[in-house]
């Protein structure tokens, strides 16, 4: 299970334009959402949770991995060995 917290997500189109967005990626998906919480919850059948963040980016959203995911969780913002963006 990869959770992401989506403040920018409010409404129910939100939540299809997301659910659209995880599904095109990884057809097997299961995707939960908690609209008043601002999270999504990903049960992915083949993508990884940077796969996964960088589709929800795509429809136009800031996802933020949570911590506290069954699976170790690969944090965007801080992920510690891989070649990272050019910035840091
Ligand atoms: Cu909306």
């Amino acid at each position: 299970m990869i959770s992401f917290q989506v403040n920018d997500m409010t409404c129910g189109h939100c939540v299809s334009s997301i659910t659209k967005a995880v599904k095109a990626l990884d057809s097997g998906a299961k995707v939960q959402v908690d609209l008043a919480a601002h999270r999504v919850e990903i049960e992915a059948a083949g993508a990884n949770a940077v796969e996964l963040s960088d589709a929800i980016k795509e429809a136009g959203y800031t996802p933020v991995a949570v911590e506290n995911s069954a699976v170790a969780p690969i944090v965007a913002t801080a992920a510690p060995t891989r070649k990272g963006c050019c910035c840091g």
